[in-house]
């Protein structure tokens, strides 16, 4: 990579010697290219001794405070409220919702450097962000474009393993494939087979993590083309940013598609530690699997139905409650609709969440962006009016402990409203952005030496016995 960044600025060194006759003005320029204020991996080689101190200062001195107390609920309940993982790119608040490294997702909106000034923030930016717990220049945040931009190189196995599958396979078992063939290139594993010394780790990670984040966008088109598009496969624009390019890779240049996709990948990235994607790549990571292997394990939880398949069964729901009730459904037929639902044993999509009591912000900034862009789209009139149909049937169910839609309540529409109509793909999509948070916080648990994650798990019977004898003790 070392190699690839010197020859890039020499190219276009070489570019803007064409384009300039000031040599000085060039030399200068090319000063501050390879400066490390532009380099991401300086950056946290500079940043990773400070987390290190500070993480050994808190076992010294802080490793026998309590965080709470364990009760049986929880260890029966899925572990819910359990503090018990270190995740240091983004924190859940149950009723703000996420703050990636202290910034709200409004907050996120007004810093990051856009495409253009005010434009939705590039998801390099919010990597750049999770990586460095810094708010990155422009020009850092185009450096690492062209940096992902160079990485996004996909050898053709990964395609031959992906057409091995038949057509009629889920987009996300086609992509998880994918990734798993990418994982050949692993410069982890590489590196530990010839016996790398873990104060290292981090190295090889952060290279297969960047690698993995850049490819990803290429694999996931070749899926969705594949599928839907004739096979027909696109390549990559070097004019482009991530989101933009992304969106291009799969056939969509409407320049609000590539806004939307900008946004989309942001707040789909990272949500703290312990849902099941993220939570799933940073444990089977503690085994020191590679990112790859960590990452493919962390797609398989994403494509449950209660995680992120649900932004895939949001659409099909919607598009089933015009199929059967017709586009302009009146407030009755929709709660109908929705007891429907519930009563023949079904979640409804896109509401209620582990951890947040209150509307998901991910979901808010959606909805802005849909009342800017596309405030007639029907479909979109659907989604408003389930927010107000939907919370107090599920208060009324007594048992669900947050009736508010999540993220997964609009992301569906948004994309259907620009073309991409496909929803099997879309959880896909919700993959390719997770990448950027797991990526990030795998290059910390390896700089910061995480260990093995290995909890204790009990029999009913020892449950049982260890409840009898605390009462009567
Ligand atoms: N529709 C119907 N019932 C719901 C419900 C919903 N949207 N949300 C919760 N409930 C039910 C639960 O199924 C549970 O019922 P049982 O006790 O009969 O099993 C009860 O209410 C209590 O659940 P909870 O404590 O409020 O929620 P959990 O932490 O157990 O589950 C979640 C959270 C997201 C799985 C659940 O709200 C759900 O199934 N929602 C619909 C699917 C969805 O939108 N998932 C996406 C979440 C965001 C993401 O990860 O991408």
């Amino acid at each position: 990579m070392v190699l690839f960044r010197s020859v890039t600025a020499l190219s276009k060194l070489r570019s803007r010697l064409g384009q300039q006759s000031n040599l000085r003005d060039s030399v200068r320029w090319l000063q501050t290219q390879t400066s490390t204020d532009l380099d991401l991996r300086s950056q946290l080689k500079e940043l990773i001794p400070e987390k290190q101190e500070r993480l050994k200062k808190i076992k010294a001195e802080y490793g026998k405070v309590q965080l709470g107390n364990i009760t049986v609920d929880m260890v029966l309940g899925g572990m819910r409220g359990m503090t018990g993982l270190l995740w240091e790119t983004s924190l859940l608040d149950p009723d703000e919702g996420i703050r990636f490294r202290g910034l709200s997702i409004p907050e996120c909106q007004k810093v990051l450097p856009g495409a253009k000034p005010g434009g939705e923030p590039l998801p390099e930016g919010l990597l750049w962000l999770l990586l460095t717990g810094k708010v990155p220049s422009k020009e850092q945040v185009d450096a690492l474009s062209e940096e992902l931009r160079s990485r996004a190189i996909v050898p053709d196995y990964v395609y031959k393993a992906i057409d091995a599958l038949p057509i009629t396979a889920h987009p996300m078992t086609q992509f998880t494939t994918g990734v798993m063939a990418l994982q050949v290139r692993s410069e982890f594993q590489k590196a530990y087979d010839e016996g790398i010394h873990k104060s290292k780790y981090w190295e090889p990670t952060f290279e297969d993590s960047l690698s993995l984040i850049a490819q990803l966008p290429v694999v996931a088109s070749y899926v969705y083309r594949r599928i839907f598009k004739d096979g027909k496969v696109i390549p990559v624009d070097d004019s482009l940013d991530y989101g933009a390019n992304f969106s291009h890779l799969l056939g969509f240049d409407d320049p609000k598609m590539h806004e939307l996709m900008r946004l989309y990948v942001t707040i789909h990235s990272d949500h703290e530690g312990g849902n099941v994607s993220a939570h799933t790549g940073h444990l089977v990571a503690s085994a020191l699997s590679d990112p790859y292997l960590s990452f493919a394990a962390a797609l398989n939880g994403l494509a449950g139905p209660l995680h992120g398949l649900a932004n895939q069964e949001v659409l099909l729901w919607i598009k089933s409650v015009v199929d059967e009730v017709g586009e302009n459904v009146t407030t009755e037929q929709l709660k109908d609709y929705v007891w429907k639902t519930l009563n023949s044993g079904k979640v409804v999509p896109g509401f209620g969440h582990g951890v947040l009591r209150k509307t998901d912000p991910r979901y808010s900034c959606q909805r802005e962006f849909a009342l800017k862009h596309l405030p007639d789209d029907p479909l979109f009139q659907l989604v408003s009016k389930l927010y107000e149909v939907v919370p107090p049937i599920l208060t009324e169910l007594g048992k669900v402990k947050n009736p508010w839609p999540n993220v997964d309540a609009h992301s569906g529409v948004l994309l259907n409203h620009f073309g991409l109509t496909e929803a099997r793909f879309f959880t896909v999509l919700f993959g390719v952005s997770r990448s950027i948070g797991i990526g990030s916080q795998l290059i910390w648990d390896r700089a910061l030496g995480l260990p093995l994650e290995r909890p204790k798990s009990v029999t009913m019977e020892s449950l049982e016995n260890y409840c009898k004898k605390a009462a009567s003790s």
